[in-house]
């Protein structure tokens, strides 16, 4: 048999050279819990010795974009942000496009050297998770202000998020709350997946935080990093009504809730 006939101009690559891709890491949870802070933190701690990168989602402005440019933690082109437009959810969970694009964006303006890039969702409900697609890993943030029993609730992101953060731990003798026991609880709630109490004034705490993030890391250059889907939010519906327009005559044809 002779030797088939390589194609010209053809040569097989290696893979050795392609890039790799950053690790996505989503930071999810009601308004006001602590996302920013908590991405803030880890640009802080990370940026002299890794290449970050940060997508921010709002709804109507650029509000955590320019809240983490302005704490002056990463270069201020590091931080780009997804204006989602009605619901919060929907651009991390259901149509990803924008997300995915920002991410996709800022690796290419780096040279594909990112090694994180953080996305915070819009400050949303209980219930709202990412979508595996987006994020590689994605933690789930509470506080302790948000009172003691919100552990125990439930949903897919305190059940089953990678992580579960039980936020500014410092509040709780001030708002009445046993931090030991909602640490507790919310381990209870999750089958013993992890759960860290966290504060900004708590160095302990932070380094528990940053053992985790290393971890996935080190799962993710691996190639042992699998993204898990904590499952939909929960069937919700929402005051607003949409009207949509149709092609045939131009006259509204339809008004649903979704
Ligand atoms: N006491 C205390 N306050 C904190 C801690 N971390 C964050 N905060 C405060 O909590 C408030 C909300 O923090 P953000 O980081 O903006 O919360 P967020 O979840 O990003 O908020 P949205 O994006 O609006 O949903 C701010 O006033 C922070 O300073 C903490 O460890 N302890
Ligand atoms: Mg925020």
């Amino acid at each position: 048999m002779p030797e088939p006939t390589p194609t010209p101009g053809f040569t097989l690559s290696t893979a050795t050279s392609a890039p790799s891709r950053a690790m996505r890491l989503g930071v999810c949870g009601p308004v006001g819990t602590g996302k920013s802070s908590l991405i803030a933190l880890l640009c802080r701690e990370l940026s002299d010795r890794l290449e970050l990168g940060v997508v921010t989602n709002d709804i109507y402005t650029d509000e955590d974009a320019r809240f983490l440019r302005s704490a002056g933690v990463l270069d201020a082109d590091r931080i780009r942000a997804v204006e989602t437009g009605a619901c919060p959810h929907t651009a991390i969970r259901d149509d990803i496009t924008a997300n995915a694009m920002a991410i996709e964006e800022l690796e290419e303006d780096y040279d594909h050297r990112l090694e994180m890039v953080l996305v915070e969702s819009g400050g949303d409900n209980l219930t709202a998770t990412f979508s595996p697609a987006l994020v590689d890993v994605q933690v789930f943030v509470l506080d302790v202000a948000g009172g003691g029993d919100v552990a125990r609730k439930g949903g897919p992101g305190i059940e089953r998020a990678d992580l579960l953060v039980v936020n500014k731990t410092d509040l709780g003798p001030f708002v009445g709350v046993d931090v030991p026991r909602m640490v507790a609880d919310a381990t209870a709630a999750r089958d013993h997946r992890p759960v860290i109490g966290l504060s900004r004034t708590d160095r302990d705490s932070i380094d528990r935080l940053l053992t985790w993030v290393d971890g996935r890391l080190a799962e993710h250059r691996a190639g042992s990093l699998v993204p898990v889907d904590p499952g939909p939010m929960a069937a919700h519906s929402h005051a607003h009504e949409h009207t949509h327009t149709h092609d045939q005559g131009g006259e509204p044809v339809g008004v649903h809730h979704h």
